[in-house]
């Protein structure tokens, strides 16, 4: 059976776009799906993040020339427009190819592809879930089967889709991912940190792993605790050490909601790292509170080769921190910076710039942001995602079509500022955010092209940023 995988990138996609021209990484939802597939079916990965073309027309290309019998899509709020788009066009093309969507808008709200051209939508985790469906098809039973996979052909549709998303399976059930589909030379992320004080490339291509999935936490923004019901579920060590020894990069991006939790799990695997002498370099997500709870884990895993760890700081103010249900005082964070400061693992913040962000507030946020010097900064506005308590509370304040502007650039809330004015001191965030980085901090030696690239990238991320406040004009012909 040819089966066809599709990840597509956002509508609004200026500034999505030019974001990942410092950090693309290989689609392992996808590969992860194929990884449960058997031997025998032919499979494509087409990642339209990659197409410098409009993806609609690549799309449609290959789907006449692949001719694939099942098409899979997988996608983030951001993305469900254009994944309705796609299954029209695959429909179009031939209506007798199944379409299957998955990922985390679907588990969410698959009451939203009722009366799509999606067949059937999958709730969870879908590695195990599509070799189910291909088994049905090929046997003639329904394709449809508890509240895991649904179609839209069910009478009893609507009913199902308002029910909790189905509970995750053992993670030692989940299949590896399927790396070979893809082109890896094309997944890279920025890397600024160095001991030696050089680099032989600014982004160097990365491989990305999952060692866990779910978080403890519930903050107000996060949809992790309403998919999961605060379950936290980690693979095994040597699982985890046997799969990034597998891999053929150095550089490994840990897609992680929270990898550290667990201390001791974490200690385990840093230790198997060192004891079989595996040399590769690691970026990961931390809470504040994991790493000021165990400084001891970080110091390990320095030693193991963690780089970087990237905090979602959210905000240096203690209101804010209550009102985004953070569940840590400002002084957390500030001893967590310290501390990975000491142990020279590399901090990127993440911060949360509020709706209701005064100048004041910008400009506090930017002397927040040169006093983390250095360190990688960045930057969203504050969204409520889909599928989320904190969406159900605004939905009548949304300014936009919030499904078309949720990509945490675009507000879809009301800013206390004019847009125009709002989001010139939100490119301003970014543009000071240089100051601190690391490299230009630490004085790294990168590759002259590496550099420009660099430069010529942040210059046109910064430009864009300042022009979002356009996307909300009406357009010539509204
Ligand atoms: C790493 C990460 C990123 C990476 C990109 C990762 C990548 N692979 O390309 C970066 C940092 C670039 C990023 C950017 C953004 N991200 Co992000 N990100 C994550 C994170 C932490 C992990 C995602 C991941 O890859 N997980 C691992 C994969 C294997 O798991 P999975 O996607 O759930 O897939 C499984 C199942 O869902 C299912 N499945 C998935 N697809 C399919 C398809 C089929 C056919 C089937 C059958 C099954 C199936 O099976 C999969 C196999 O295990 C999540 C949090 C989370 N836990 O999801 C946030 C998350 C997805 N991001 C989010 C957001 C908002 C964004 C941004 C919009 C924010 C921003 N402006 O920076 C951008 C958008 C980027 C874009 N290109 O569109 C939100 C999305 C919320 C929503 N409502 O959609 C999340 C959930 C964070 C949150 N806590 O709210 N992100």
């Amino acid at each position: 059976m040819r089966i066809l995988l599709v990840k597509p990138h956002a509508q609004l996609l200026v500034p999505i776009r030019l974001q990942e021209g410092f950090l693309h990484l290989e689609p392992l939802e996808l590969e992860i799906v194929a990884g449960g597939l058997e031997q025998e079916e032919e499979i494509k990965i087409l990642d339209l993040g990659l197409v410098k073309k409009d993806q609609f027309t690549t799309f449609e290309k290959t789907t006449k020339l692949w001719q694939p019998d099942l098409v899979g899509f997988t996608g983030y709020s951001t993305n469900i427009s254009a994944i309705k788009k796609l299954a029209e066009i695959t429909k179009t093309i031939n209506p007798n190819i199944i379409t299957v969507v998955g990922g985390i808008h679907a588990t969410l709200l698959p009451e939203d592809f009722y009366k799509s051209r999606i067949d059937i939508v999958v709730r969870g985790e879908g590695g195990l879930v599509l070799k189910e469906i291909v088994r049905r098809y090929k046997q003639g039973e329904p394709l449809f089967y508890d509240d895991v996979a649904l179609t839209t052909q069910d009478p009893e549709f609507m009913i199902k889709a308002k029910t909790e998303p189905p509970a995750y399976p053992q993670v030692d059930k989940i299949p590896l991912p399927r790396r070979d589909l893809i082109d890896r030379s094309r997944y890279f992320c920025i890397w600024t940190s160095s001991d030696s004080g050089r680099l032989k490339t600014l982004f160097p291509q990365v491989a990305s792993m999952r060692t866990s999935i779910g978080c403890a936490f519930s903050c107000s923004f996060c949809i992790i605790h309403h998919l999961m019901h605060r379950k936290y579920l980690q693979r095994q060590p040597i699982d985890v050490v046997n799969e990034i020894a597998s891999l053929k990069e150095e550089y490994i991006y840990f897609l992680d909601d929270e990898m550290f939790l667990n201390n001791q799990r974490c200690q385990q695997i840093a230790e198997l790292l060192l004891k079989r002498g595996i040399k590769k370099k690691y970026i990961s997500w931390a809470r504040s509170d994991t790493i000021v709870k165990h400084p001891e884990i970080f110091k390990l895993w320095k030693q193991a080769g963690l780089s970087t760890v990237y905090v979602g700081l959210e905000s240096m103010d203690e209101a804010k921190l209550l009102e985004y249900k953070k569940r840590l005082p400002v002084e957390t964070n500030r001893k967590a910076i310290a501390i990975l400061k000491e142990l020279g693992i590399t901090l990127h913040a993440a911060f949360i710039v509020h709706p209701d962000f005064s100048e004041a507030d910008f400009r506090r946020l930017e002397k927040e942001t040169l006093a983390l010097c250095p360190a990688e900064v960045s930057f969203t506005v504050l969204s409520p995602s889909p599928g989320t308590t904190f969406w159900n509370e605004n939905m009548d304040k949304f300014i936009c079509d919030p499904y078309y502007y949720y990509d945490c650039m675009h507000t879809i809330l009301p800013t206390r500022l004019p847009l125009k004015k709002f989001y010139r001191h939100f490119s301003r965030l970014t543009e000071l955010s240089l100051r601190a980085n690391p490299l230009r901090v630490n004085k790294i030696k990168v590759p002259v092209k590496d550099f420009i690239r660099a430069i010529i990238r942040g210059t046109k991320y910064i430009i864009s940023l300042q022009l979002i406040y356009r996307d909300y004009l009406p357009k010539k012909d509204d």
